[in-house]
């Protein structure tokens, strides 16, 4: 039996064209590029084109930096941390706003600052389940807010956040805004010529490049305190030996992702509203958010009397790949955060299913899924006594 994937939020496929791309990297052009002889230099052009398609990829100008890094929870760190450090630690800010529906890597590095005396606001979710202008309007003292950081679009719903709106907001009053992009990427249009962001975020991994590689846009003439010291590599704004293999397969990722923008829209879009009807012919079940305001890949459902993590035990069984939400909290039987936000882990299970599909899904196996994801509830609500008694 084929398995079926659709846990995209969490990773995706490498496009074996990326594949292809980085190979000749790891074995025949393997120098250091900081290297002076040959080996080093003859890889620069190449580098270069990888760091062309990124800029061209979000529509960032030369004079802009991307500062290449290991993963957007290493970006997502810089940007607070070297907030932090910048204008709160030794500078007249005290306060950063994010929001309650954040990746963990952001909310729990706001943790960390909070423990260091950083005062931080998590804005809450409309009943749409996005942040509205008017209550990050309300809620920035330019006096004291050293920055703002919003996502934007969500990983466990795919909800898009208002960003254009947001960062006016932000730069009206004089103050740094961040966006994690990393759900937005490939998925939707990301251009920071339009939109006013100071600092953005993004993963390869999750646009069908390799894992461990991602980058960090930072707007022309911003200062940002390095996470990592040490050698100059990238103009001494983040140490250590670039991953030459794993650059060059993110900058041919990005511009195949933006080329896929169209079929994300269309294609990816259908196949995705054809399971979520799908879905929605099982009894007491709910999707997470309007469709109009999410990425075109992504459900979040909810089943009564069935948790989430029971139903991908079952569904792996099947040979169906979900998710609860982030990978990175799976460990813990904690209600998503977009539950607790939007206050509906009572009315249905404490946690839902991530269903999120890839321009790699299919027809085929959305069907079969649908029919997988059926079984799987009549399964297992056989055995809930929740949904039995709660009925
Ligand atoms: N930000 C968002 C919005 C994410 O969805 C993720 C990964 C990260 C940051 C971290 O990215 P990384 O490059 O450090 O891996 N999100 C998920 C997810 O939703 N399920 O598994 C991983």
């Amino acid at each position: 039996m084929d398995r079926i994937y659709l846990d995209s939020n969490a990773t995706t496929i490498v496009d074996p064209r990326v594949k292809e791309a980085m190979e000749p990297f790891f074995s025949q052009m393997y120098g250091n590029p900081n290297s002076l002889h040959d080996f080093g230099t003859e890889i620069h052009p190449y580098m270069r084109l990888a760091m062309d398609r990124l800029y061209s990829g979000i529509n960032a100008k030369d004079q802009n930096d991307i500062i290449i890094n290991s993963c957007a929870s290493e970006g997502n760190n810089h940007v607070l941390k070297g907030v932090y450090n910048d204008l709160i630690r030794n500078g007249p800010k005290n306060e950063i706003i994010t929001t309650q529906v954040e990746h963990p890597c952001v909310r729990n590095t706001c943790a960390f600052l909070e423990s260091l005396g950083v005062k931080i606001i998590y804005l809450p979710v409309n009943s749409d389940g996005i942040v509205d202008v008017d209550t990050l309007r309300r809620s920035i003292h330019p006096d004291k807010t050293a920055l703002v950081s919003v996502m934007w679009a969500n990983n466990e719903t795919g909800l898009i956040f208002p960003i254009a709106e947001l960062a006016a907001v932000c730069r009206e009053k004089g103050v740094l805004f961040h966006t994690d992009a990393v759900q937005a990427i490939g998925k939707i249009p990301v251009d920071v010529s339009r939109v006013a962001v100071d600092f953005l975020t993004f993963s390869a991994h999750k646009f069908h490049g390799p894992k461990g590689i991602g980058g960090l846009f930072i707007r022309q003439g911003l200062k940002l305190t390095p996470l990592l010291h040490g050698g100059e590599q990238m103009g001494g704004k983040r140490a250590g030996t670039i991953n030459v293999p794993y650059l060059i397969g993110m900058g041919l990722a990005m511009e195949m992702a933006v080329d896929s923008l169209n079929y994300e829209a269309s294609t990816v879009r259908l196949l995705r509203d054809r399971l979520e009807d799908a879905i929605l012919t099982i009894p007491d079940t709910m999707v997470v958010g309007k469709r109009a305001l999410r990425t075109p890949n992504t459900i979040l459902a909810s089943f009564r009397g069935i948790e989430g993590e029971a139903m991908i035990w079952d569904l792996n069984q099947n040979g169906v790949a979900a998710s609860t939400g982030s990978a990175c909290a799976s460990e813990s039987l904690e209600p998503n955060p977009t539950f607790v936000a939007m206050r509906i882990s009572d009315e249905l299970a404490h946690t839902g299913i991530r269903f999120s599909l890839s321009r790699f899904s299919t027809e085929e196996e959305i069907d079969r899924a649908a029919v997988l994801i059926r079984q799987s509830t009549q399964r297992l609500r056989a055995i809930s006594s929740t949904y039995k008694n709660g009925k």
